[in-house]
């Protein structure tokens, strides 16, 4: 089901005319009323009376993070401070949080962006969706409930956490949408597995499942473990949270909602706008933002853009699922190595579940890596030569893909810590 299908079939030829229009005000706006902004313009020489075109916005200055730290709490606003409405923050554990602040139109966009996501798995009024996001700072709650509420669904604010409760509620009231982090789905799955509850005969039907890096493997664990199609979806709090772009039944990329949020892929060492296809970071320009608008936002995020007509009829550009950001690849012994690779090898394997801890650590100027994975029955035996072996035959499955040596080792079933919200894959010795 297409929620908006003005926007999301838009030809191109409009949409592109949309999005001009949208990034000559939006760049006018910002000049005038967010000094960061025009210092960062005028130190490239770019006035608004430069900006015609959607073309045009080569011309423009990139925003980090860093960027977002030095004017942190609000030196981005745009908008009169008594017309913010509601603000959200990121978990700010790499540095001081990024802020988003809502106007009310901007809460209107988000409602409007996530009732286009849930739509994309035929969401509707007779749906029940449990939505087990993190309500709080987090955009994750808030925004799943703006979107369900638009569409008029009957929604569950149960928020994260309390494993048992969930799987009590998800029973008595015949939740038919999930939606949380993907290695709370597993987590769902494994305590409700051990409870004796059988997925298959829940009305359970479909997952929006984002906020943290997963796999293709890990999808088809989801789906089989709860008997429900797994779709992928993703956004940031600096754009909006989710509702940025989000997988369609047919599973082959996300849509962006590119007349709100314009994607750009870049060379992350050059700045270079890259052809559509070819991988690289990710940068957005929120076009209608009120409360804090950003001017291309470099994520961080790897993927790349998808131009092809979708099966599902909706014309707006595709993203990849994520392969990775710039700043967790890892570089071993010169050759570079994304965790997103390692899940993707070890999922692969038989008898290999998705409970495993990448530990980095640096010797001299060299990265070594550490996957630890938690044995399954099978893998399990007292026989130490046994688990050697297993364990041998993990790394030469990474090798074969990451071309580079990890040390693999097996550990007790149930010692990796389970996650309620996103999960910690990586742990990176390097800066403790
Ligand atoms: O995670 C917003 C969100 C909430 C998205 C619920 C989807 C569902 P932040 O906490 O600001 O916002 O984290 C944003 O998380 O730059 C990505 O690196 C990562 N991320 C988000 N979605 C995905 C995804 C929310 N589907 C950062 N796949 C982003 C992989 C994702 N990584």
């Amino acid at each position: 089901m297409i929620w908006n299908n003005e926007y999301e079939t838009m030809q191109p030829d409009k949409l592109r005319a949309v999005q001009s229009s949208r990034l000559c005000e939006l760049v006018a706006r910002l000049y005038k009323n967010v000094p960061f902004y025009k210092q960062k313009m005028d130190s490239l020489g770019v006035k608004p009376e430069h900006i015609k075109d959607i073309k045009d916005i080569v011309k423009l200055p990139f925003t980090t993070k860093d960027d977002m730290r030095e004017v942190y709490p609000l030196g981005h606003l745009a908008a009169v401070k008594n017309e913010i409405v509601e603000i959200h923050t990121s978990s700010g554990t790499t540095g001081k949080p990024v802020v988003d602040a809502y106007t009310q139109k901007d809460i209107d966009i988000w409602s409007e962006v996530m009732a286009r996501t849930l739509a994309m798995g035929d969401t509707c009024k007779n749906d029940i969706v449990q939505n087990a996001y993190g309500y709080g700072l987090f955009t994750g709650g808030l925004g799943v409930h703006y979107g369900a509420r638009k569409i008029g669904a009957n929604l569950i604010p149960i928020s994260g956490g309390n494993t048992k409760r969930q799987l009590q509620i998800m029973q008595d009231f015949g939740s038919t949408v999930l939606t949380c982090t993907p290695s709370y789905s597993l987590l769902l799955a494994e305590i409700g597995k051990a409870d004796g509850i059988e997925f298959s005969k829940l009305p359970l039907r479909v997952g929006f499942f984002g906020a943290e890096p997963w796999s293709e493997s890990m999808r088809k664990e989801t789906e089989a473990n709860l008997q429900l199609k797994a779709l992928d979806i993703y956004g940031l709090t600096e754009i909006i949270g989710p509702g940025v772009s989000s997988e369609c039944m047919h599973q082959d990329g996300l849509h962006i909602f590119e007349d709100h949020f314009y994607p750009e892929i870049i060379d992350p060492a050059t700045g270079k706008v890259l052809p559509d296809g070819e991988r690289g970071e990710l940068v957005f320009t929120t076009l209608t933002k009120e409360g804090t608008p950003i001017l291309r936002y470099r994520t961080r995020d790897i993927t790349y853009l998808m131009r092809e007509q979708c099966g599902c009829g909706r014309t707006q550009v595709r993203m990849h699922r994520l392969l990775g950001r710039t700043d967790d690849m890892l570089i071993v012994r010169g050759v570079n190595v994304f965790p997103s690779q390692i899940e993707e090898v070890l999922l692969k394997i038989e008898d290999v579940k998705p409970h495993y801890q990448i530990l980095v650590d640096r010797k001299g100027q060299l990265d070594s890596i550490e996957v630890q994975i938690e044995m399954t029955e099978t893998l399990f035996s007292d026989e130490i030569k046994n688990i050697n072996a297993n364990e041998k035959r993990i790394e030469e499955a990474l090798y074969g893909t990451l071309n580079v040596h990890s040390r693999v080792k097996l550990v007790e079933p149930k010692s990796i810590p389970r996650s309620e919200g996103k999960a910690k894959r990586v742990i990176d010795k390097r800066q403790l």
